[in-house]
């Protein structure tokens, strides 16, 4: 059985007092409600990371994990985080190559399978995301364009490594742009990444390998996004910064 995994993706969103009241709004209405069965994951940016871990304390099914890490162990790189600093405070999670950081700071997938490899030395489970940009989906050669980017920085790794990785599919025209992908389309293109990972993996692996879907998800399409058979859960943004938005789409499977 899959992982059912919805992950909030906060960006650069909330300050300290913000994100203490949402992750104990979060807190307190997963216990109240008493939801089982999804794995869920707080990625606040770094300066939240130990204080959301506090809150989040022995809370079922509740994750901490972060929005990036350092393709270095350590050293002179100022400004870097490392995958062992937050391994050692009991961070779970780490996404990498979101849509942003591709694009803004320019990550290569060549960089970002440096950056998972630290991630699964550490014992982290990387959130890895790919998805294509408008003009790829208009010319239709989205499922070639995403394919690639789990080769280039993937296909590298041994079956026991992969089976680590979670990936989330997200078309970066429905990042923050309101858009979202029918559930139709987020089915074909996760059924075709997954056909992919197992015609390198095995189908086994391919088969435990959960996959998320990402691009504004919200409580009122995750239902129908989630009862798609290759749709594993979702990367949530903008709705993961409101406790009732984020919890209802915990509780759309
Ligand atoms: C979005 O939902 O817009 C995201 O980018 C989630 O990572």
């Amino acid at each position: 059985m899959r992982k059912k995994i919805v992950a909030g993706n906060w960006k650069m969103n909330l300050n300290f007092e913000e994100g203490q009241k949402l992750t104990s709004e979060i807190v307190n209405m997963l216990k109240d409600e008493n939801v089982k069965d999804v794995t869920v994951v707080l990625n606040p940016p770094f300066v939240h990371l130990y204080p959301v871990k506090k809150l989040i304390g022995d809370t079922p099914n509740l994750f901490l994990g972060s929005q990036n890490c350092s393709d270095k162990t350590s050293g002179a790189y100022t400004g870097e985080i490392s995958a062992a600093m937050l391994a050692s405070f009991g961070a779970n999670y780490v996404i990498l190559g979101h849509s942003e950081r591709r694009e803004y700071f320019k990550e290569s997938n060549e960089l970002l399978t440096a950056k998972t490899k630290q991630a699964l030395a550490h014992g982290l489970t990387p959130i890895f995301c790919c998805g294509e940009p408008l003009e790829i989906r208009e010319a239709g050669t989205q499922e070639e364009y995403v394919k690639h980017q789990l080769t280039e920085s993937l296909f590298g790794f041994s079956p026991e490594e992969m089976s680590k990785i979670v990936i989330a599919y997200e078309p970066i025209w429905a990042i923050g742009t309101g858009r979202t992908a029918s559930s139709d389309q987020a089915q074909e293109m996760h059924a075709a990444l997954r056909a992919h990972l197992a015609g390198k993996f095995g189908k086994d692996l391919a088969d435990e390998i959960s996959i998320l879907y990402g691009g504004s998800c919200n409580p009122s399409n995750a239902k129908d996004l989630f009862s798609k058979a290759d749709v594993d859960g979702g990367l949530i943004g903008g709705a993961s910064l409101k406790s009732r938005d984020f919890v209802d789409i915990v509780k759309s499977f």
